[in-house]
């Protein structure tokens, strides 16, 4: 690769292991913003600066500098919490934030509207219940996401201490974020980052741990991916995975989603090994002059998967046995009651596009303010958006299902296809939005709702997911009907996804109004209801039925 690179690399390289001009920044009073180096070096801590879009226009018209708020990620390993760090985290988002808290689908939470003066106390109160936001975001390793249903409880109980494990072994060294935000002692000698060098990684990377057959961690998803292999309940070691991903731009060809090939099996004793090299060939093979192209499941179609894996093979002095064939039988969320073997209850929450915040026609808030002063076991964040309330005694289960109805948390009306419907955050806060998700997805899927009731179809759990733009967040390409933001009240419609997490989707309709997409939707239905084989799920069926031609190798066919 030449020497020129993106502006990013500059700042990184700069940044003296991530300290930038921070603190300056930071006590800087006469703007709510940070330093335009700064709000890269920034990701890494695990915050975004961003500004209120719906207010915008309005600021401007009024001379006065956006109205600059930030948002913060917390890195939470598999996703689990304890009722006391959840009302930490309740009071801390009322305190310093905008009295929301954001579950995402990378299972963990976000703040948001945290104005810049609130950074460090905010901070500084997520360490004191013991979580840190340390590459939350950033071009480092970020949040570990592993299946958060302790329903298989030995095993899980057994990768869920891995997935701390890889989280934990691929946190930058830099002592940048306790110096700044928790006033820890500055050594004297200089940081070494043994994995990441003083650039970091060409761009952000992501890890995903899966148990089969459940795939609720979309595991084909990430740039990394372990999936468990057990023989007689006993873990043996994990196939290993590599070059997931959903990121794409409008119009430009040459970006794609991709789901990640397999690389093969390995032992257990072998995986922070395997994880740290897949990064450093990553770090010293990942484009770094187009951000574009830089995620590694570029980097893989360049260099060929057999190249990769001989790379990562010879760096960890290991070679890959052939991956075990696993079976994953569906996506999302399963909801209700469901015991562990460990004999403990376990009770799925379905939280609407993630968001915590009371309403007038439901207290999430509260209600899980008052469950978690009664509950002694985990809280569990989902990839999926939703909560987990874990590890319930026979004799609580009671109490807690009462809470949770009286304030709302189980409604036995919702859809099995809202109950599996994702929307990620968009306006007012992303900077990347084009078109509403998260505020206008509920109702759209009323619509749907009624459609499906008409073809009597309701029994059906679609997977439907939008974004407001094709960054991707809400992953729609794995999505049986993807809907992805391409303007105000626009977004093209994406048919094909397997319900299971392992095919892409290809694009059937482009830049659809709210009409249009349900026009279209109900021809599709009624031919489906009339048309389909038994159990067969509607992804299956446009593909089978060459609605949609399937998309095999993302690269050539996306967008052929
Ligand atoms: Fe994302 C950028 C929100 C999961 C792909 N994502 C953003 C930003 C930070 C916008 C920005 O660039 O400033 C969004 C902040 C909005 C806000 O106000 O909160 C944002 N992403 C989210 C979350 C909160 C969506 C949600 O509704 O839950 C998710 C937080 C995950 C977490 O806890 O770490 C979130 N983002 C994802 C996922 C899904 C996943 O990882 O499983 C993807 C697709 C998978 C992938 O990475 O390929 C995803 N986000 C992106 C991308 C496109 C990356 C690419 O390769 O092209 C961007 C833009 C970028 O990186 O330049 C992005
Ligand atoms: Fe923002 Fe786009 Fe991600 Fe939605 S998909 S949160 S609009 S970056």
């Amino acid at each position: 690769m030449d020497n020129i690179v993106n502006e990013n690399e500059v700042i990184k390289l700069g940044s003296n292991y991530l300290r930038g001009t921070l603190e300056k920044s930071i006590n800087d009073d006469f703007t709510g913003a940070l330093s335009p180096e700064d709000v890269h070096i920034s990701k890494f801590h695990g915050f975004y600066q961003q500004d209120d879009r719906d207010i915008r226009q309005q600021r401007k018209s009024q001379f006065l500098e956006p109205y600059f708020s930030f948002m913060l990620r917390a890195r939470l390993p598999g996703g689990v919490c304890s009722s006391s760090q959840w009302l930490a985290l309740d009071s801390i988002s009322h305190r310093l934030g905008n009295g929301s808290i954001r579950l995402t689908t990378r299972q963990t939470f976000q703040f948001h509207g945290i104005l810049k003066h609130n950074l460090k106390p905010l901070i500084q109160d997520i360490n004191q219940a013991l979580i840190d936001s340390i590459g939350g975001c950033g071009d480092i390793n970020r949040n570990v996401m592993f299946n958060p249903n302790p329903r298989q409880s030995e095993l899980h109980q057994e990768v869920y201490q891995i997935t701390r494990q890889i989280s934990e072994h691929l946190l930058p060294n830099t002592r940048a974020y306790h110096e700044i935000w928790l006033d820890g002692k500055k050594l004297e000698q200089e940081d070494q980052e043994p994995i990441y060098g003083d650039s970091y990684l060409p761009r952000k990377f992501k890890t995903g741990v899966a148990i089969p057959p459940d795939n609720d961690v979309d595991i084909y998803t990430n740039d990394l991916g372990f999936v468990a292999i057990a023989e007689q309940g006993k873990l043996i070691g994990f196939n290993v995975l590599a070059g997931g991903g959903m990121g794409t731009t409008h119009g430009d060809k040459s970006t794609y989603p991709r789901l990640a090939d397999e690389l093969g099996f390995i032992s257990t004793d072998k995986v922070l090994d395997i994880a740290e090299d897949v990064v450093t060939v990553q770090r010293d093979e990942g484009d770094r002059v187009s951000r574009r192209h830089a995620r590694l499941k570029y980097t893989i179609d360049r260099l060929g998967v057999e190249k990769f894996r001989q790379l990562v093979e010879k760096k960890a002095n290991v070679k890959f046995k052939p991956a075990v064939e696993v079976k994953f039988e569906y996506q999302g969320d399963r909801f209700g009651w469901a015991r562990g073997t460990d004999g403990q209850w376990n009770l799925t929450l379905f939280i609407e596009n993630g968001r915590v915040i009371d309403s007038p026609e439901i207290s999430i808030m509260t209600g899980l303010r008052e469950i978690a002063l009664q509950h002694q076991g985990d809280f569990r964040i989902t990839p999926n958006q939703n909560l987990i309330i874990a590890g319930v005694a026979e004799n609580q289960k009671a109490v807690i299902e009462k809470m949770a109805v009286e304030s709302g948390l189980i409604d036995t009306k919702n859809s099995l296809t809202r109950l599996n419907s994702l929307a990620c955050v968009a306006f007012p806060t992303c900077p990347q939005a084009m078109a509403e998700a998260e505020r206008y997805f509920p109702s759209l899927i009323s619509k749907i709702d009624e459609l499906l009731e008409r073809y009597d179809l309701n029994n059906q759990s679609l997977v439907v997911r939008m974004t407001g733009c094709p960054n991707g967040c809400a992953r729609p390409f794995v999505a049986e009907i993807g809907l992805v933001g391409k303007g105000p009240g626009r977004y093209n419609l994406l048919l094909g996804g397997d319900g299971r997490g392992q095919r892409i989707n290809k694009l059937y309709r482009e830049n659809l109004n709210e009409k249009e997409i349900l026009e279209t939707l109900y021809k599709l239905f009624k031919r489906y209801k009339s048309e389909r084989h038994d159990n067969e799920g509607f992804g299956n069926y446009v593909v089978r039925k060459g609605i949609v031609q399937p998309v095999i190798k993302p690269v050539e066919d996306f967008h052929a």
